[in-house]
């Protein structure tokens, strides 16, 4: 008893931590690629995701269901063994990489090895200095056209910085607008990437194409290109496979030794089925409550400073589209991902249909083919994440996360995308985003603009018109701080800093609730339903009920009442 109390002390004592000062080499590390024929291969990875494995693994696609590609990767002292027990139980699998270390290196391109580059570039990997010198060199640039607000700071108090192109320099609650983040899993680089390529196309778009100039004037673009800042830099300084934030490491014990654990998976601190488990795979819902695991959900839902900054921002200026940038596997994901065969109200009339229109004009650019569906369909449920949040609470109609490339398929590196397919990947994403740009301006801002030019009638209020969400149910949702705009040398913005307690209501009221009276709804029809759709670019989704009411709104001659 005494030998074992002694054991026990000297074990805890030495603390397990995850992390050292010494950057993680992966020098041999494989990443194992297997396509689960049978119910039997599929829990065999399971139990290898979810429950204690004998071996160091790290799922960069967990096991979801029979056919759903899974990878692994593997420390080089436990390959063989894992090797040999795959092939015991029969199970295909190929060594998708042999040396990570080695393909870590040749992410980057060889440019960058002979002269590393100073300074921020497009189609490069950088720094979150880079990105945020860039962010600022923009701001001087072009002071009328772009704001930068400070939403928050992290644990280690970086600043999380969102830039807002267009639509003004105040920030207004009521304008339509278009939300874009980025790099809420650290070591998904290609995400910020793309997102700070989208934000030059946006920037250098004003100027050049009045399509997108009017658009912007009317419906800014909120984009936070690096959601992680604390895990960005650590997966670039520290561990390029560090996944979650750095909350300071949470210990617990686990048979003979204490272990701590640092990190918050982000994608699941929201409050949308927070920490819910599906059974009977406790973890399979992608959602753990293991410190230690990959997707630790946090002590409570919005427990971590970054999630609540962009829960607190959101609900103070909510958005008409969220979008979340992730790799891999090119997918285009609608909610809801907590569970199988979920699905918001629209998801067949607006949602699918506008992912299937952006995801045609995404594949026009260079032939890449993505597949569209929810998480929960095409991948693994997972609950708290941010996307089904901002549909399922926040009521924002058009929600999404879309998973970059590359696919999963044999011979693609995951994760660690090589930089020369930045401006691909950047050009395909941005004709798809811009689908849903169009569609914004063209259902919430342009037929109040026509409506505003025919004076007749007096504008109208676009939340009045019920288009903000489709549910009957109030939501109060409570801001905590204003966001601080931040000044640059070139504009001397107002710095806000308040604390204030406001209480923002989400008007959520049904597509039933409109200005105009039911009675004279009713009877009005267009004209030529088709050719209205295609004169004004009003509804691409031509929604008969919703061109209607805006037909007495907007487009009075082409009604007949
Ligand atoms: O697990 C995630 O958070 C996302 N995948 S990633 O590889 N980028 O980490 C996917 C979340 C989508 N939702 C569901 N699969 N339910
Ligand atoms: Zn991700």
């Amino acid at each position: 008893m005494r030998l074992a109390l002694y054991l026990l002390t000297v074990l805890s004592a030495a603390v397990a931590i995850q992390s050292t000062d010494k950057q993680h080499s992966y020098r041999n590390f494989k990443l194992i690629r297997i396509n689960p024929e049978n119910d039997a291969t599929l829990a065999y990875l399971k139990s290898l995701y979810e429950e204690e494995s004998p071996y160091t693994l790290d799922f960069w696609q967990p096991p979801s269901h029979v056919g759903g590609v899974v990878d692994m990767t593997v420390a080089p002292s436990d390959a063989s063994s894992l090797i040999r027990d795959l092939s015991a139980r029969g199970i295909h699998y190929i060594v998708a990489i042999h040396d990570l270390q080695k393909a870590i290196e040749s992410e980057r391109s060889l440019a960058s090895w002979a002269h590393p580059p100073k300074g921020f570039g497009y189609e490069r990997y950088n720094s979150l200095d880079e990105i945020y010198n860039e962010l600022k060199r923009l701001k001087r640039e072009r002071p009328s056209l772009i704001t930068l607000i400070d939403i928050g700071q992290t644990h280690e108090n970086r600043t999380m910085l969102v830039v807002k192109i267009g639509g003004g320099q105040s920030l207004d609650e009521d304008a339509p607008s278009i939300w874009l983040d980025a790099g809420i899993h650290a070591r998904e680089w290609i995400a910020p990437a793309t997102a700070m390529f989208i934000l030059r196309e946006l920037v250098e778009g004003y100027e050049t194409d009045p399509k997108l100039q009017a658009m912007l004037d009317h419906v800014p673009f909120y984009i936070l290109p690096v959601m992680n800042p604390d895990g960005y830099e650590h997966s670039r300084t520290m561990d390029r496979m560090w996944r979650k934030n750095r909350r300071p490491a949470e210990c617990h014990n686990k048979e003979w030794h204490t272990v701590c654990c640092r990190g918050v998976d982000l994608n699941r601190n929201f409050d949308w089925y927070w920490a819910v488990q599906q059974h009977p795979y406790p973890s399979a819902s992608g959602s753990s409550s293991d410190s230690c695991h990959d997707t630790y959900h946090g002590p409570a839902a919005f427990s971590e400073p970054e999630s609540a900054a962009v829960r607190d921002f959101l609900e103070a200026y909510p958005p008409k589209a969220f979008i979340s940038l992730h790799s891999y596997s090119q997918m285009w994901l609608i909610p809801f991902g907590h569970r199988r065969r979920s699905y918001p109200n629209d998801y067949s009339s607006a949602l699918r249909p506008l992912a299937i229109k952006a995801t045609k004009a995404l594949e026009a650019v260079h032939g890449t083919k993505y597949q569209v569906g929810t998480g929960a369909d095409l991948m693994y449920e997972a609950s708290g994440g941010s996307h089904d949040w901002a549909k399922g609470a926040l009521k924002v109609p058009f929600s999404y996360l879309i998973e970059l490339r590359p696919r999963n398929t044999l011979f693609g590196n995951g994760f660690l995308l090589p930089e020369r397919e930045i401006v691909p990947v950047g050009n395909e994403t941005w004709a798809a985003i811009r689908v849903v740009a169009d569609e914004v301006f063209s259902q919430f801002a342009q037929p109040f603009l026509r409506g505003k030019a025919d004076k007749k009638p007096e504008p109208i209020s676009l939340s009045k018109m019920g288009l903000r969400g489709t549910s009957t149910e109030q939501t109060t949702a409570t801001s905590r701080s204003e966001p601080t705009v931040v000044e640059t040398e070139a504009s001397k913005t107002t710095v806000t800093t308040t604390q204030t307690e406001t209480t923002t209501k989400a008007i959520s009221t049904t597509t039933e609730e409109i200005t105009v009276a039911p009675s004279t709804l009713a009877t009005v029809t267009c004209e030529d339903y088709g050719s209205y759709c295609r004169l004004w670019k009003v509804f691409n989704l031509c929604d008969r009920r919703a061109v209607q009411k805006l037909c007495t709104l907007t487009c009075n001659p082409q009604c007949r009442v």
